[in-house]
């Protein structure tokens, strides 16, 4: 989006550098499929003109305003290194190299399940006159997923649903229905198990198996196992997946998605092969390099493949942390976790309220003094103390500021968490919010607990929505008894296992809180729950990797998390709240593709939906 616009001819086309999440193929894309047939100038063009002025086009203007102070920093930093900078950091780089090297593990095959377009794909078993034909699972605000028909026409998951359908106007839409998702995704988890008891579910319709054991207790290949899991998946559900098999889960994940719909790739545990494999992978198909990351590396750096990367390692040694270049140099060498981990905590409460934008102070302090109630009232049903209390704020321009403070002593009580709560959010005053959220780290409990929810205070009234927790991940870990286990904040709540950290809250992440989470958390469906970034780098909610330093492609990670949150909220009241004539609403529009009226959609008639003041522009004509 930048502000001076391409031109092609004497025709001005500003969509031409208006890149969004949406125009992007993002990691593991692979485009031979899945970008066949797009025209992609046209999606551009669309995405470009139906979201010019929402909000959604600020914040990506402001994303990208963001991204090009950082180019020309680093460019300028660049210029900056002498020969003599360079060559130090080359022997820096090599070094690294060979202490990663050393670390590489060719002992355990991985094996990455993703199932294909998996909402789509569930709601085509539940309907099948939707077969063929394009459809996305969600809403005007925001589509979850689209089957394959769809994606040709560029119709992506996280799209607003009316951009969905200016590109596709035969798009058939079909509300998002978790119960069966979740349904579907047991169905898938029982063949897991058979394969990997220990297995890690990354989300619904994700998982990573250690298939090490099972090739040799069956002295079968990866590659039998693959075909095998694939078809049991298909007889149980009636389902296709695809997957991937590898030396790590880095691997794995790349390797799933190369010939999917339906198929697997298989990379053999050889250092050969997976140097060979890795050296001319484009770097964005690694998860936890995005857009931005992308940008950098490609336009300050030259570097476009992950060969590029080992080539330029002084450079990335010389101007990014060490714990990044880490990341560059590891990935590089095709490096990744390969262990399982054997317990998971669940390390954080956190409540939140999002509301309609307002600067008012009296109203805001009231919304604090509830938070402060719930997170006590749900501390002291846990038993749990805590020392760093976090605040994040979502601005009325999507801005996320998150404060935090640590105390000298461990508290719970609601007077307490109001006291301090107050104070950071007095420093931020006067400002003008739609979201306040806290939490706190727990060192005491398993992921299985039921009472966190969110509660959400509208823009159209007082609703509220209570959302347990699901334990996605129960079947992967072993659950020790809490006083047992010790984790990563150890140091920091000192020896008192019953204690918790207060940490800096958060959807939209930031990096001050990851230094103190080492659990391999990779559950997926905890809507309610809080993002944080395990090991410094995962993403506690759906396990996509971003390591520290990636700001800004973190919020726009979290703040997919956000919208997927709204949208299940939405998707909870939509029953309550589509009018009838809304085609878009059910079961009704399949095949009825409405050719006549132009439908306009009010936010009164759907009730609340908070993404559409992200997305939708006032007076946005559908
Ligand atoms: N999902 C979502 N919002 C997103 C991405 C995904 O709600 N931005 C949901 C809908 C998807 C499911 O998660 O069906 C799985 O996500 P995938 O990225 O695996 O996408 P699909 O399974 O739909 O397609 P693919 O065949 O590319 O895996
Ligand atoms: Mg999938």
């Amino acid at each position: 989006m930048e502000k001076s616009e391409s031109t092609s001819g004497d025709t001005p086309r500003p969509w031409q550098s208006y890149h969004t999440v949406f125009t992007n193929a993002k990691a593991g894309t692979f485009p031979s499929f899945r970008m066949d047939g797009v025209d992609k100038e046209r999606v551009q063009r669309i995405v470009y003109e139906m979201s010019k002025g929402s909000k959604y086009f600020e914040n990506e203007e402001r994303k990208e305003a963001f991204t090009r102070r950082k180019l020309e920093s680093m460019r300028a930093q660049c210029a900056k290194l002498t020969a003599a900078d360079i060559s130090y950091n080359r022997t820096v780089a090599d070094r690294r190299i060979l202490e990663l090297e050393a670390t590489r593990d060719l002992t355990r095959i991985w094996l990455h399940v993703d199932m294909d377009a998996f909402y789509a794909a569930v709601e085509t078993l539940s309907n099948p006159s939707l077969k063929g034909k394009p459809m996305a699972v969600g809403g005007m605000s925001m589509i979850s997923t689209a089957n394959y028909e769809a994606r040709r026409f560029g119709v992506r998951a996280a799209m607003p649903g009316f951009i969905a359908r200016k590109l596709c106007p035969e798009l058939i839409f079909v509300p998002v229905d978790f119960k069966k998702y979740t349904y579907y995704s047991d169905l898938t988890r029982k063949v897991f198990q058979k394969y990997d008891p220990n297995f890690m579910a990354a989300s619904l319709d994700e998982a990573y198996l250690d298939i090490t054991n099972v090739c040799k207790q069956r002295g079968i290949t990866s590659g039998e196992i693959a075909e095998e899991l694939r078809t049991s998946v298909y007889e149980e559900t009636g389902l296709t997946c695809s997957a991937g098999v590898g030396p790590n889960r880095l691997l794995a994940k790349v390797c799933s998605d190369i010939n999917k719909p339906n198929g697997q790739f298989i990379l053999p545990n050889d250092r050969l092969a997976v140097m060979t494999f890795i050296s001319s992978l484009p770097i964005r198909k690694i998860g936890g390099i995005g857009k931005v990351t992308e940008h950098i590396l490609r336009d300050v750096f030259g570097i476009n493949t992950c060969e590029d990367m080992l080539q330029k390692g002084d450079f990335l040694c010389a101007l990014f942390s060490r714990s990044t270049a880490d990341f560059f140099l590891s990935v590089a060498l095709g490096l990744g976790k390969t262990e399982t981990p054997q317990v998971m905590l669940r390390k954080s409460i956190s409540n939140e309220r999002t509301f309609s934008t307002t600067d008012d102070e009296a109203f805001l302090h009231q919304k604090l003094s509830d938070l402060a109630e719930m997170l006590s009232t749900d501390m002291q049903k846990e038993g749990l103390l805590g020392r760093t209390l976090t605040l994040k704020l979502k601005t009325a321009s999507f801005e996320v500021r998150t404060r935090a403070v640590t105390l000298q002593k461990y508290i719970c009580s609601s007077e307490d968490i109001l006291k301090y709560a107050s104070k950071l959010l007095k420093a931020e005053l006067p400002v003008s919010l739609r979201l306040i959220d806290r939490d706190l780290l727990d060192s005491s409990h398993l992921p299985d607990l039921e009472d966190n929810h969110t509660i959400s205070n509208k823009a159209g009234g007082m609703e509220k929505i209570y959302e347990p927790l699901k334990n996605e991940t129960k079947n992967k870990v072993n659950t020790p008894h809490p006083k047992s286990h010790q984790n990563a904040v150890t140091g920091l709540l000192e020896s008192d296992p019953s204690s918790v950290e207060f940490r800096c809250s958060s959807l939209d992440e930031v990096n001050e809180r990851a230094n103190v989470v080492d659990d391999e958390s990779v559950s997926s469906s905890n809507e309610g729950e809080l993002l944080l970034w395990v090991n410094d780098y995962k993403c506690s909610l759906c396990g996509f990797e971003l390591p520290l330093g990636f700001v800004e492609e973190r919020q726009e990670h979290t703040d997919f998390h956000l919208a997927e949150r709204l949208q299940k909220e939405e998707s909870c009241s939509e029953t309550r709240t589509l009018m009838p004539r809304h085609r878009f609403s059910g079961k009704e529009d399949i095949g009825g593709q409405s050719k006549g009226k132009k439908q306009k959609i009010s936010p009164k008639d759907k009730g609340h939906i908070p993404i559409d003041l992200f997305f939708v522009k006032s007076c946005q004509n559908f």
